[in-house]
């Protein structure tokens, strides 16, 4: 409660006017004793989202240059005004068609790619061209030059996941169209191998280039291999894309992971101050949040807010359920702020 006294308003009157504030001023609320979000749990299906894209393939022209990129994001329904998906982290939809180029630019917000159905596309970042395949994990790391292009036979769709409103609060977006038409790419043998673990010599001066392509065919066997052996209670097989030349996350901001859920697998309920949202690549299951249940499948997206008590089911008895997820645990991990806590058993309705 704020202090209602007479002397006490008249003096935050002349505080006011000094531009000074007494602390007293801050209400209960303003202080809670659990962390308090405006982010909304929200389930938005694959039909929805790809008949969107349908219809913007046939009204959204990006050869005329007006328009940069044919991309829908996904806006939670706690943050109406802003359109973002979550406070952190942004994930949006993104369609190009064959012979199409989306032009080549650069940001200090940071991108992951997760693709999801089509051939013959690929990015360009700093001039290292990577073709899509699906289930690839692709990065351009903030202020990289980055381009992509269509040189295949079937429109190609895939997730962009960005940390634009965590940038956006730290007031530090800058966008810069690249001067050119083209991104020129590097011919292969100047490329540095963007897969795996081995990388040129180089001389001292010379940083090595973080790893920017994490393909399908390599994550998918250890995947595997981890849900026949030691799966996570709160997790099911989860496996972190992690940056082998630091050992750390993703990206700075950004950890993304691939996930299984074994047939009939429930996860325990727990709940951390980092929020995650996820893509459903296989399968079909149930999240409970907060109680609620989102009933998901293949094409699904769906967001779980900080500090909400969360749980996984895959509903198929026979099918393995696959996510793709983004979290911003990384900020929260930097600056100490990461919390968790489980309460042990699984929620009614799983
Ligand atoms: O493809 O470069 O969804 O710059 C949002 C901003 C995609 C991109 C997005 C971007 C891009
Ligand atoms: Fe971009």
């Amino acid at each position: 409660m704020k202090a209602e006294s007479k002397g006490s308003e008249e003096l935050d009157r002349l505080l006011g006017q000094r531009w000074l504030s007494g602390l007293w001023r801050v209400g209960r609320e303003e202080r809670p004793l659990d962390p308090k979000t405006t982010v909304k749990p929200h389930l938005w299906k694959w039909a929805d989202i790809y008949d969107s894209l349908v219809q913007a393939r046939s009204r959204i022209d990006i050869r005329s240059g007006s328009v940069e990129r044919r991309v829908i994001r996904l806006v939670n329904p706690g943050l109406k005004e802003t359109e973002l998906t979550s406070h952190t982290m942004s994930l949006a939809f993104q369609l190009i068609q064959p012979g199409e180029v989306a032009p080549a630019h650069r940001h200090t917000m940071a991108a992951i790619r997760f693709i999801l159905q089509g051939k013959g596309a690929y990015t360009n970042v700093e001039g290292q061209k990577m073709v899509m395949e699906d289930g690839d994990l692709i990065l351009t790391p903030q202020w990289t030059w980055h381009e992509h292009a269509h040189e295949g036979d079937q429109e190609m769709i895939w997730i962009d996941g960005l940390d634009v409103p965590f940038v956006q609060s730290l007031q530090v977006i800058s966008f810069e169209p690249y001067k050119d038409k083209r991104l020129p790419a590097k011919s292969s043998s100047d490329a540095a191998p963007p897969y795996g673990m081995t990388r040129p010599v180089r001389e001292p001066s010379a940083a090595a280039p973080p790893p920017l392509h994490y393909r399908w065919r390599d994550a998918y066997p250890g995947l595997k291999r981890l849900s026949e052996a030691n799966p996570n209670p709160f997790e099911g097989a989860a496996m972190e894309y992690v940056n082998p030349l630091t050992g750390g996350s993703t990206l700075p901001t950004l950890s993304c992971w691939i996930q299984m859920l074994r047939p009939g697998m429930r996860t325990q309920i727990h709940r951390h101050t980092s929020t995650s949202i996820y893509h459903v690549f296989r399968g079909s299951g149930t999240t409970v949040i907060n109680g609620e249940p989102l009933h998901w499948e293949k094409g699904d997206t769906f967001i779980v807010p900080l500090w909400h008590w969360h749980a996984h089911a895959n509903r198929s008895a026979q099918d393995e359920a696959i996510l793709f997820s983004m979290h911003d645990a990384p900020i929260l991990k930097a600056f100490g702020l990461y919390r968790e806590e489980s309460r042990g058993d699984s929620p009614p309705g799983l």
